[in-house]
């Protein structure tokens, strides 16, 4: 699908560096208007994750625990059996998750292990959640299957800019990626694709990833920002941590780049102040991941986040608004 004839203009990289370097009073203020025309500022939506295939991938992103090329504590598992994965998503619902993302760590999904993929998705959205899966690349013809299973998003992050992506990952290219996206949107499902902040990047690369997510046709509904988790064994464990503030700006000209999607607050919010996430949901952040776990690595738990949505008057998005929109109802 193309961009309508009455579309914004397309950014230009000159102007994106303007935002991410702009006064931040000035960002914000733009950032938070933004947000407010196209979202109900206090509403925040909650997706739970879930490792279904955790460890043993062979590709070597240098962020992550669970390649076999890295040496963390990440062990590989099998393929998660359907009713593990059935009542894990219960108890999200349970807990007022509106999305489940089931992740595995491959480089994409053999066709044994994606037989078993479309019985979870079939069984999830028959819970009345959204469904999400990240499963690396995908040809045509796994995307058209996923979408008939019934999966609502595809994750499948740029990461960075195609001009770092080499440092960071060498076992495929970017050019893969975006034909996966393509795939992805062929099939009809709708796209979370985001990146990672800290990964040693410069402002420039920053501003590259965001502009690429913007230009992507249409651009993504739900766009994950992560802040680098450094895992010890990986060869970013030592990487820098990034000043909050620069974090904060990077999910400002997201919300503005992209005034109609979803942009999450991802990894990295457990080492986050609460003031620091309000920062982020004021500069247009209006979703989260939830539970306490993220893939292999700890995630803040519900409590915490229900103290903090209550200290700041946030509402998490009703289940009930999904189940009328999938038109499918809990069992
Ligand atoms: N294997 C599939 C793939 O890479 O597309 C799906 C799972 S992979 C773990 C999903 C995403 O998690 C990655 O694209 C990356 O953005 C994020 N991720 C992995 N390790 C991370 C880390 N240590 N810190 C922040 N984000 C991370
Ligand atoms: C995304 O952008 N972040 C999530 C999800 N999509 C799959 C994954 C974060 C993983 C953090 C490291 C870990 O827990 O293994
Ligand atoms: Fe594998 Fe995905 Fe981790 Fe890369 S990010 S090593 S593809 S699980």
């Amino acid at each position: 699908m193309l961009n309508p004839p009455n579309s914004p203009p397309a950014w230009t990289l000159a102007e994106v560096q303007e935002l991410l370097a702009a006064p931040m009073n000035d960002l914000l203020y733009r950032a938070h208007s933004v947000h407010r025309e196209h979202f109900n500022p206090n509403e925040i939506q909650l997706s739970t994750l879930l490792s279904v295939k955790t460890g043993g991938c062979p590709e070597d992103c240098h962020y992550c625990p669970q390649s076999l090329r890295h040496a963390s504590d990440v062990a590989s598992e099998p393929l998660l059996p359907l009713n593990e994965v059935v009542a894990r998503a219960q108890q999200a619902k349970a807990a007022g998750a509106t999305r489940f993302c089931m992740g595995a760590a491959y480089r994409g999904p053999k066709e044994r292990d994606l037989a078993r993929i479309l019985e979870y998705i079939a069984a999830v959205k028959a819970l009345g959640l959204e469904t999400c899966a990240t499963l690396g690349l995908l040809d045509e013809d796994q995307a058209r299957r996923l979408a008939e299973a019934g999966l609502d998003y595809y994750n499948h992050n740029l990461d960075t800019s195609e001009a770092y992506y080499p440092e960071i990952i060498t076992t495929r290219r970017y050019a893969d990626r975006l034909k996966t996206l393509e795939h992805v949107r062929e099939a009809g499902m709708r796209v979370c694709c985001g990146g990672i902040v800290g990964l040693g990047e410069t402002v420039q690369d920053r501003a590259e990833l965001l502009l690429e997510l913007s230009r992507l046709n249409p651009p993504p509904e739900s766009v994950p920002i992560n802040e680098l988790v450094p895992v010890p064994g990986t060869p970013l464990a030592h990487a820098p941590k990034t000043d909050p503030i620069d974090f904060v700006r990077v999910i400002a000209v997201a919300r503005i780049l992209m005034p109609h999607a979803h942009v999450r607050l991802s990894a990295g919010r457990s080492t986050m102040s609460r003031e620091l996430q309000a920062l982020c949901f004021f500069a247009g952040a209006n979703s989260i991941f939830y539970g306490e776990k993220l893939l292999t690595t700890p995630n803040n738990d519900a409590d915490q986040d229900h103290a903090l949505f209550a200290a700041l008057g946030l509402r998490p998005e009703a289940q009930l608004r999904t189940e009328s929109r999938t038109s499918v109802h809990a069992g």
